[in-house]
Parts: C-alpha cells; structure tokens; sequence
C-alpha cells in the first residue's frame, strides 16, 4: 500500500499545507488515512481510499453520502444548541468538483474534514457509553427519516438479505474452493440449525408487517464518535446507508456493544453479551426511536441482535471458506477465529433471550 498520501491529498479542494498522512482505525473494507495539517487554525482530514471491488459505482456511493449528510446538516442547522461541523460529517470535494477523486490507477479517494477530540471504541467499556451510542444511531435513524427524493441507491444490494448470505453460503460449502470445509464443521453445524428461524425479519418485510427505512446497516459502535466526556458526537462510516430494516440498524449495535469480547476474540470464555450494555444501548435507542416504530418492529428488537450476530458469523465464515476474498484478514484462519466468536455471541444472547425481551417490554 505505497500510496503517495501528499500527492492524493493535492487533488482536494482544501486551503492548507499537508503535514504528513499515516493510516488509521481498524476498518475491514477500506483504507483510512488521517493527514495532519501545518496550520494550527485549519482541521485535518481523514483520507479514504474506496473499495470499489465491493462498492461497484463509488460515483453514486458517494452522491448518496452528500445526499445524507446535507440533508443531516440543514436539519442540525436549525435545531438550537447543534453543531453541524461535529455532529455529522463534511465530504470536501476535489478540485474538479466532484465529491471524490479517481487515481491513475482506479483508486477513488475521498476526504472528511476530521472530527478532533473524538473518542471511537473498539469494545465498550461502560453503560454509560452504550446508552451514548443507543442514542447517537437512534437519532441518526430520526435525522434521516424524512429524506426526500428518490430511492438511495443501493450501494450493496441485498446486504442484509439472509436467504441471499445464506444461499450463497451452502453453496461455497458445496464448492468448497479454498478446501477449508473440513476445518468448519461444527460452524457449519451451527449455521444450518438456525438458518430458518434467522429469515425471519425478512418475511416480516416481504409480507408488509414492517416497514423498509433509510438504515445505516453499518451500526459498529466504532462507527459513532464520542467527545472527550463519552458524549455522543458523530455517526460516521456512510457508506452503506440505504433502504433497509430497523432491525439491521439495532441488531448490529447490540452485537458489537454489547460482547465483552473483542470480534475476532480467539479465547471464546471472554465472549458473552453483557444484559447491563443491552440495557443501556436499548434505553437510548428507544428514547430516540420509539414515538415512531411500529409495536412489531419494537417486538422483534431484541430478535435482531442474534439475528445480525449471526449474519456476520455467517459472511466471516463464508468468506473463510472462500479464501478470504472479502474481508481484510491478519492472519490465515482470522475469519474463522471471528466468525467462531460471533457464533458463541449468538449462543450467549440465545440464553438470555427471554431477559432481552422483557427489557424492551419495559423500556
Ligand atoms: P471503515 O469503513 O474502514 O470502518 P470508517 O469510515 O469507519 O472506515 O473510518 C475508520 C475510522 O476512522 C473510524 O473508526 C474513526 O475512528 C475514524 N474516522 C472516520 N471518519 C472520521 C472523521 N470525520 N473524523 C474523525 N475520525 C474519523
Ligand atoms: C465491515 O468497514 P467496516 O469494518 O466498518 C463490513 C460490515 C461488517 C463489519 C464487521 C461494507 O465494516 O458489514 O459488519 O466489517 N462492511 C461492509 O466488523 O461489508
Ligand atoms: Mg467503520
């Protein structure tokens, strides 16, 4: 990844002198940069390199993006006491105008104009943060809500669609391209003894009982900035905010804020789904939420978390048995290790099922 980070950074429309540029965060699908600036008076920036193997026309991925966060700002506008440059995210186009850059070589870039004094978090540490992040995606679900126009484009389509992950699943097991099949048995196990219960927010769907929604589908708590006092601040990772389940949205909120794990935690006894962290998330989630989703979808909440669980297990395990064609892996059985992890989440909330339901009951 040799990229000439100063040379890309020329190519946007920004006022200011480039320090230096070094990778950042710990995303799977892109490549992220921060670029420091010399100028104590001027931000910094987040650089992006696109994935255009997964997303087929970054050109619309990105109308999409100014799309949403125009819309987000003019509504933080006009709300008192807001701040649209913190609580959603600038896109600086380039110097042709356009809200990306393509390289010589097929890359398309992007740049934010970095949120400082932020705090983003792996694994949550305290109620008090995932209350923060219930708040922070339940709010983004209501800026979003009244976005007009037509359809988002559908930057991957049938990202969450279970029978489509699912299918395309049994079908790599019966391939078995990268001759891995033996080494995932027991996954394998799992995954067909749950395949049909796990359809089940998508027949909701296909049968009208709830209905489609702008969603984020990306709802990792890392992808919400915290201020430096673990106040909510920003929702961030666009790029697959499109047409989709509320459950999408929840369910993978719970499984990333909620495991006392990490994703890919390889010592599965540290993996369990904390009740407190469900609580808090949900408590949030709801307190923005719930004067607008219907009693079904709130039912089904709690459903959601194992369901995305799984989902996730599901595309890791998938892709391990693929050969890691999609994921950025570290090491060689990295997406099996994650996808085991994610697997003995599911278990956890499967024993706490009942509890997590009484909770929403409440809440
Ligand atoms: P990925 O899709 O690879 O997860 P993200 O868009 O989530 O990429 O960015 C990766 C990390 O970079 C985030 O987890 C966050 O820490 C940081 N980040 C992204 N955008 C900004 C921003 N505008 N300001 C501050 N930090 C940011
Ligand atoms: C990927 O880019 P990142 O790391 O935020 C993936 C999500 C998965 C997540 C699992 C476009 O998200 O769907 O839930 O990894 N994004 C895409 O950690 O596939
Ligand atoms: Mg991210």
């Amino acid at each position: 990844m040799g990229y000439n980070i100063k040379s890309i950074f020329s190519n946007f429309s920004v006022s200011c002198t480039f320090k230096w540029g070094e990778p950042y965060g710990s995303g799977h699908i892109n490549d992220t940069f921060l670029v420091k600036t010399e100028e104590s008076n001027k931000p910094d920036y987040i650089l992006q390199r696109i994935n255009h193997h997964i997303f087929k026309n970054v050109p619309k991925l990105q109308d999409n993006i100014l799309r949403v966060t125009s819309h987000i700002r003019k509504k933080l506008e006009q709300t008192p006491g807001a701040n649209p440059d913190r609580e959603t995210l600038t896109l600086i186009p380039a110097l042709d105008g356009k809200p990306y850059f393509k390289d010589q070589e097929g890359n398309y870039w992007r740049i934010y104009i970095f949120i400082d004094k932020n705090r983003s978090y792996d694994r949550v540490e305290s109620p008090a943060q995932a209350y923060e992040g219930g708040k922070a995606f339940g709010r983004f679900q209501f800026l979003i809500s009244d976005l007009e126009g037509e359809p988002l484009y559908e930057t991957i389509p049938n990202f969450h669609n279970m029978d489509m992950r699912l299918e395309t699943f049994f079908q790599t097991v019966e391939n078995d391209p990268a001759k891995r099949v033996a080494l995932a048995g027991p996954e394998i196990k799992f995954v067909e003894e749950r395949s049909i219960e796990m359809t089940k927010i998508l027949r909701l769907g296909e049968e009208g009982i709830i209905p489609e929604r702008i969603t984020h589908n990306d709802t990792k708590f890392n992808n919400v900035l915290l201020d430096e006092n673990d106040k909510r601040l920003c929702v961030i990772d666009l790029d697959t905010v499109m047409p989709g389940y509320i459950h999408y949205d929840f369910g993978d909120s719970i499984r990333t804020t909620t495991n006392t794990g990490n994703e890919d935690e390889k010592d599965l006894s540290k993996v369990e789904m904390d009740i407190r962290l469900f609580e808090a998330y949900s408590k949030g989630f709801l307190e923005e939420t719930k004067s607008f989703l219907t009693p079904v979808e709130i039912e089904n909440l709690a459903f959601s978390g194992k369901m995305m669980t799984f989902i996730i297990g599901l595309r890791f395990i998938t892709d391990y048995l693929d050969g890691d064609n999609y994921f950025k892996t570290h090491h060689e059985h990295h997406n099996l290790q994650r996808a085991k992890a994610q697997f003995k989440l599911v278990t956890s909330m499967e024993r706490q099922f009942e509890e997590m339901q009484k909770i929403i009951a409440y809440l």
